[in-house]
């Protein structure tokens, strides 16, 4: 039987790369010398399409690919992917929800624990020989996280999970979107700067895309003020990177923990000599177990919809 073939954007976990062309005629385009120039003279050959949350697809790229029938995507992210172009020309589209909720959670938590309790730079100390040092100060002492206000924007997948984990912290957990989330019992607070006022940490997990961008601006910022903390795990565009900069740099918030940014992997150097800053570089879904859940459910998305015309998890596409 002839295989369906698939173009690949970029690189992906190697076990998904293996079982991709094992089962289907496989071409990688971060591989072409001029990608555009292939896409030009060969995207018409290709029925699947593979990319990723941070790599995503344009309406130009689809342009290039007429007989293009599906797009797995590997992650959950949906704010790279042009849905509205792909739905127009009728090409279902997959993404991997829910599997990567634990370990998406269990880092805001880390950042949160992190920054409050100053393990990175405690490290740092210990490792410079500060400990060791006779005359030097004695570390600071650190913030309480058990116990403390936790303020959530966006209370999806992630967040829920985030705020079932905080509960074991025994935390007041309240959170803020566009509509109060039914069968939960956390708080649903409209105002995004009166959470941000009342609470001692903020974690942010919405959606990525123009819908939220800058959503956490100086204004909430100074709602958080002096005492309170950021976290942020969704996209860098959520927040409004240069109100952020200023805040932490004349400490007008308290503390950030970051694993995303506005244009990664660039990270502003500011940050660099901050000691209440912990920077990550976009690993909140990096263990080996969630990956390779989010390889096999791109697998199973392209594969189902080859074969039975069902997908796993089709992406929601827009009204
Ligand atoms: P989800 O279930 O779709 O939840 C998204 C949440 O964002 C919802 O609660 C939604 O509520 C809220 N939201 C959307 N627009 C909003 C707005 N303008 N104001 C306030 N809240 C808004 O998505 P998820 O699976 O939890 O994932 C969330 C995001 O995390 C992903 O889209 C992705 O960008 C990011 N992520 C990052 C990593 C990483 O490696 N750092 C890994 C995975 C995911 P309403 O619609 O009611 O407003
Ligand atoms: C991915 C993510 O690792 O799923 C998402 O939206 O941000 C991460 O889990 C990454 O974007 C894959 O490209």
């Amino acid at each position: 039987m002839k295989k369906h073939r698939i173009l690949q954007a970029g690189r992906l976990l190697p076990s998904l790369e293996a079982r991709l062309a094992a089962e289907f005629d496989t071409h990688l385009l971060a591989s072409k010398a001029d990608p555009q120039a292939y896409l030009a003279a060969h995207g018409g050959e290709f029925e699947g399409f593979v990319t990723s949350a941070g790599v995503g697809f344009s309406a130009a790229t689809l342009e290039r690919m007429p007989k293009l029938r599906v797009i797995s995507s590997f992650g959950v992210g949906l704010d790279k992917l042009d849905l509205a172009a792909a739905k127009a020309r009728g090409i279902a589209v997959g993404y991997t929800p829910d599997v990567l909720n634990d370990c998406v959670a269990d880092l805001a938590m880390v950042l949160m624990l992190d920054v409050a309790r100053r393990v990175s730079e405690a490290d740092r100390y210990v490792r410079r020989g500060g400990w060791t040092t006779p005359g030097v100060a004695s570390f600071p002492l650190a913030r309480k996280v058990s116990g403390a206000k936790l303020g959530i924007v966006g209370l999806g997948r992630i967040g829920q999970t985030i705020a079932k984990r905080a509960g074991g912290f025994e935390m007041d957990i309240r959170y803020h979107s566009r509509r109060p989330v039914e069968g939960v019992s956390w708080r649903h607070e409209s105002s995004l700067i009166e959470l941000a006022r009342w609470c001692d940490f903020l974690i942010v997990i919405t959606a990525g895309g123009a819908g939220t961008k800058h959503l956490i601006n100086a204004e909430v910022l100074d709602a958080l003020g002096p005492r309170g903390f950021i976290v942020n795990v969704a996209r860098g565009s959520v927040i409004d990177e240069a109100a952020l900069v200023r805040a932490l740099v004349d400490r007008r918030i308290a503390g950030a923990g970051l694993d995303v940014f506005e244009n990664e992997p660039q990270v502003p150097t500011e940050l660099f000599t901050l000691d209440n800053v912990v920077l990550l570089p976009h690993i909140a879904s990096g263990t080996q177990e969630t990956r390779q859940a989010m390889a096999d459910r791109t697998f199973d998305n392209l594969q189902g919809f080859l074969r039975e015309g069902r997908m796993v998890s089709p992406a929601p596409l827009p009204n």
